[in-house]
């Protein structure tokens, strides 16, 4: 029996499993766990994530001031790496958000703002959610052009880094690439290629999804640059990755996909692409192994996942 999965854009209303990890009140080193305050605001944003639906405007955060000055600290330091370390897609985007959307260091821009500009420029749209996500609703999730985004800011006393998503990773980190069409269209092709797929297939794809999306680097005018987000939303694992302390290899889906990683310290090992080019086809080539009893297309017009 097939597995179930979402076939309407809508159905992600039921593709909202949390991942139990690094959670402010499970995870006794998460820097918030023991800050009650914390984790009361922490409960306060995963309320609207709870509480929405698809088609709903995403309901507006008023940051705190030490929400800002967190965001304000990384978004600086990030920003003055972005000329010499980001690939050319992120840092063309940055500079129209800079402009259009309010990104600036003392401003945290609102998910339903930059929503409506990602719908504009490549058709994803946002949808807030109140943690990690599982691989597979996640990845489901991009099938249909929807990104699940956070909405919180993580602890103040640790600003440079964060064990779990937080919408300054998103911001900084996810939202330019998703801006830009190759990448949107890269990012879908990989959502629609895990829907339905099997356990041991979707950890390949989450293990994919990790060396592109997560910390992905490719090459532009004979230079290596980041693109991937978890690399654009850490100052010092975007340095770490372009120094020659790491290794790297050239992406090739068939191992890179069961490559062991860790998410608890900089990466020992990235994978370099040549091209977005260059990856789609790959991944492409790589999806094509994975057998399905169906083969499907997305529907633009009714956002529908169809069999064929
Ligand atoms: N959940 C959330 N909220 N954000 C992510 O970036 C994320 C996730 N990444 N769940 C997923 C898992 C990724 O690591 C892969 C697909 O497992
Ligand atoms: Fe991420």
């Amino acid at each position: 029996k097939e597995t179930w999965f979402p076939r309407h854009i809508s159905e992600l209303n039921l593709c909202t499993h949390l991942a139990t990890k690094f959670e402010p009140e499970l995870d006794s080193d998460h820097p918030g766990f023991t800050d009650m305050k914390y984790r009361a605001r922490r409960k306060q944003i995963a309320d609207i994530a709870f509480d929405y639906k698809y088609g709903h405007p995403i309901t507006r955060v008023q940051y705190t001031d030490e929400e800002i000055r967190t965001w304000g600290h990384v978004f600086r330091k990030l920003k003055s790496l972005f000329s010499t370390h980001a690939c050319r897609e992120h840092r063309d985007v940055f500079d129209i958000l800079e402009k259009e959307c309010g990104y600036s260091d003392n401003n945290i821009p609102q998910l339903e703002d930059i929503s409506n500009f990602l719908k504009k420029r490549t058709g994803f749209m946002l949808r807030p959610v109140a943690g990690l996500l599982s691989a597979r609703d996640f990845l489901a999730s991009l099938a249909f052009r929807v990104f699940q985004c956070t909405q919180y800011v993580r602890h103040g006393s640790k600003p440079d880094h964060s064990p779990e998503p937080d919408c300054i990773h998103e911001l900084l980190g996810h939202v330019p690439m998703l801006a830009d069409q190759k990448f949107a269209q890269f990012s879908q092709e990989l959502g629609l290629a895990s829907l339905s797929a099997s356990d041991e297939d979707i950890e390949k794809f989450a293990t994919l999804y990790w060396f592109t999306v997560e910390f992905g680097l490719c090459k532009q005018n004979g230079e290596l640059r980041a693109y991937g987000a978890g690399l654009l939303s850490s100052y010092a694992e975007l340095q770490h990755a372009l120094s020659d302390v790491p290794e790297r290899r050239p992406l090739e889906p068939m191992t890179t996909s069961v490559q062991e990683y860790t998410d608890d310290d900089l990466q020992p090992i990235y994978f370099v692409t040549e091209s977005f080019d260059d990856m789609m086809e790959k991944m492409r080539q790589y999806a094509a192994t994975i057998p399905r009893s169906n083969e499907i297309r997305y529907d633009p017009y009714t956002n529908t996942v169809q069999r064929l």
